[in-house]
């Protein structure tokens, strides 16, 4: 009983963030590989990177205007980096550099 009220509570709690605020879109690193290699997102969207691997990545991007680095990220954990400028960018593996993701961000 009290585990149905729980999920209808965060369901009916993600639904309500969802209709408020900007989207945000799990991309998981598995294998030393991204799930997606290109994303389009608006400006203002997350992507939460999901270390599925059970070793260290470090996601990050230099491309103009859009410099990040989430620095060491370790198995099982999950970090949210948010896409604030419209443009394209190219994410990156500090230490696989095959890992290779494209997010083009629209206006
Ligand atoms: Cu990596």
């Amino acid at each position: 009983m009290f585990g149905k009220t729980f999920v209808s509570i965060i369901l009916g709690g993600s639904f309500l963030a969802s209709a408020v605020f900007a989207e945000e879109v799990a991309v998981s690193q598995k294998g030393k590989t991204f799930s997606e290699k290109k994303i389009t997102l608006k400006v203002g969207d997350s992507i939460s990177f999901v270390n599925d691997d059970d070793i260290t990545h470090n996601v990050y991007s230099r491309s103009k205007g859009h410099k990040f680095d989430i620095g060491a990220q370790r198995p099982g954990t999950t970090v949210s980096h948010q896409f604030t400028a419209p443009g394209r960018v190219k994410v990156r593996c500090a230490i696989h550099p095959r890992m290779k993701l494209t997010v083009n961000v629209e206006e």
